[in-house]
């Protein structure tokens, strides 16, 4: 009878999914909770793990599972190769990478990786556990797997395309189980509007416009929508499994289709959920009108996050391919605020053909049009999109470039490093999209000043809630030596320190 048990036990396949976080996120990883729970509900002889952490490879080796999967996006992609080395010298296991970063450029596959896959991953990766599974040798390289790339001597292989799951409601609620929510992720919270545990959710896949900066449809090819019935399943479990009392929708524009938001603000009301959660969520301008306010605002959003990207019509048109206007932008921005919304968004800097005009054109209209919490990124090329076409023909990228330096932020300290050594440090090691400005003074501080304008304006934002919570300050700074903070402040992540 015991020997019976142990044979079951030896049997089961142990999946340790891993996100070498990079971050400071207090999220956890969507993708690879989604993998985890769409295994766990058809291949129950699976155990599985999901190990979020900038310094996976002890617990990686600890553990010795039998196939580990690494969650990469190209930020990611050059450490994770350094651990999947080690990983490999270390322990007999089979590797996967999966994500944005393989699935827009499968040319940079790497060979310590036994398999790569493309796109969507719930049935490819329940297909290699099956191969994992039924080969006597292990073998997961399988010219029958969709969606799969791989070297087979020396050759390297695609496997057709990957089909997108078409009713994404068939798909279980991604388990927050398999990840620490309590002690890690509801903790780091920054009280924001009151909220003390949040967390996000995803309600739909892709996007249907076609940004010339943006993966997401590289990733999604096309956009499918979770039903109100779905979302309320899984804001219902949050609520009672995690007492979440804040929720940030992560859809590339949750607020579409109009006539689902207004039907999930209709039964978040009924549910009374609006008097105890605060959430928030990504917009699309050109999708904003005053029903659309309203219903967020009857739901109890506090914050919608837009792409503003540019307040120059010019760069905006060209980043956007023509899909919303400068107008539009303000427009939304004038009826969140009427109705007590606030409003943040991200802009774009080195844009090619970008002029000091087009900066200034930015920096005027948000100084008249103030928003809660802006961000500024330098434009980066991301494998797939139209902007990496326009970088490799310039010679800029390389599908071998070491994509570690793929990172949007400008680090407070090049401001006061600009005035102090007259050059724009940071920058060195970053692929520059507008090269006849790289070493044009003015342009270069016009975007050091549009930076400190937004950090006034976050600072003005965020002031109260830090001064409400000094537990979030202290725990900010136990982990300052996070590639996080290093990235915002210093503009170097721990892992990207060592270079090729
Ligand atoms: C939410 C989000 C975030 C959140 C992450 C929250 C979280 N913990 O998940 C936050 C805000 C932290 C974030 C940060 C960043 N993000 Co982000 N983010 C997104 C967003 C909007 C959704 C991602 C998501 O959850 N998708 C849903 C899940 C289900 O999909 P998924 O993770 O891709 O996983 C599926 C497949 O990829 C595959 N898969 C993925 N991993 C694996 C692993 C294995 C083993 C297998 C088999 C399959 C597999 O299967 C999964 C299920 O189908 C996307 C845009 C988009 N719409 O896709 C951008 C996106 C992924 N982010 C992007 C970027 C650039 C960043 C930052 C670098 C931004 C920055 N500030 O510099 C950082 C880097 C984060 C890091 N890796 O350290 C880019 C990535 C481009 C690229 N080539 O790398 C995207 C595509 C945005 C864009 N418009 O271009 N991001
Ligand atoms: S930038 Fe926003 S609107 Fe444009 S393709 Fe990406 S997600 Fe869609």
């Amino acid at each position: 009878m015991l020997s019976y048990f142990m044979n079951r036990k030896e049997k089961k396949i142990k999946l340790l999914l891993v996100n070498c976080e990079k971050v400071w996120n207090n999220i956890p990883h969507f993708g690879l909770m989604c993998l985890g729970s769409c295994i766990k509900e058809k291949y129950p002889f699976v155990d599985i793990k999901i190990i979020e952490d900038s310094k996976p490879l002890k617990k990686i080796i600890k553990y010795h599972p039998n196939i580990v999967g690494f969650t990469v996006d190209s930020v990611n992609y050059d450490f994770t190769k350094s651990i999947a080395k080690k990983v490999k010298q270390s322990i007999k296991t089979k590797i996967i990478i999966g994500g944005t970063h393989i699935t827009g450029c499968p040319d940079s596959f790497d060979k310590v990786f036994d398999v790569g896959v493309i796109g969507e991953g719930e049935i490819t990766l329940g297909e290699i556990i099956e191969a994992y599974k039924n080969d006597k040798k292990n073998n997961i390289k399988n010219s029958k797997i969709d969606g799969l790339v791989y070297f087979e001597k020396n050759k390297l292989i695609k496997t057709k395309p990957r089909k997108l799951i078409q009713n994404i409601d068939q798909l279980p609620i991604p388990s927050r189980e398999f990840v620490p929510m309590e002690k890690k992720y509801l903790s780091r919270q920054l009280n924001l509007y009151g909220m003390k545990r949040l967390t996000g959710m995803m309600t739909s896949r892709g996007c249907p416009y076609h940004c010339l900066h943006c993966a997401s449809n590289v990733q999604w090819g096309s956009v499918r929508f979770h039903s109100v019935e779905y979302i309320i399943k899984e804001i219902d479990y949050l609520i009672k499994n995690y007492d979440i009392d804040g929720l940030y929708f992560f859809d590339d524009f949750f607020t579409a289709p109009k006539a689902r938001l207004i039907h999930l603000a209709n039964e978040i009301k009924k549910r009374g959920w609006h008097k105890k959660i605060v959430f928030s969520g990504f917009g699309k301008a050109d999708l904003i009108d005053e029903d659309v306010v309203k219903a967020l605002k009857s739901m109890n959003v506090k914050r919608i996050s837009f792409g503003f990207e540019s307040f120059s019509s010019k760069m905006l048109n060209y980043l956007k391919a023509n899909s919303v206007s400068v107008e539009q932008n303000i427009k939304a921005i004038d009826l969140c605020h009427k109705y007590g919304i606030g409003v943040s968004s991200g802009f774009i800097v080195t844009i090619p053909g970008e002029t000091i005009e087009d900066l200034q054109a930015t920096y005027q209209l948000l100084k008249k049009h103030p928003i809660e919490n802006p961000n500024i990124y330098i434009l980066i090329a991301y494998p797939g999109t139209k902007i990496w076409d326009y970088a490799l023909e310039k010679g800029l990228v390389s599908k071998n470039m070491n994509v570690d330096n793929l990172f949007t932020e400008i680090p407070l300290k090049a401001c006061f490093e600009f005035w102090k050594k007259d050059r724009f440090y940071f920058l060195e090691d970053r692929v520059f999209l507008n090269p006849e400005k790289r070493h044009d003074q003015k342009y270069l501080s016009m975007i050091l000043k549009i930076k400190l304008l937004i950090t006034w304006l976050n600072f003005k934002f965020y002031f109260k809630y830090v001064l409400l919570n000094p537990i979030y300050i202290y725990k900010v700074l136990k982990e300052k030596k996070s590639p996080a903070l290093k990235i915002l402040f210093f503009g170097k992540g721990k892992n990207n320190q060592k270079k090729k």
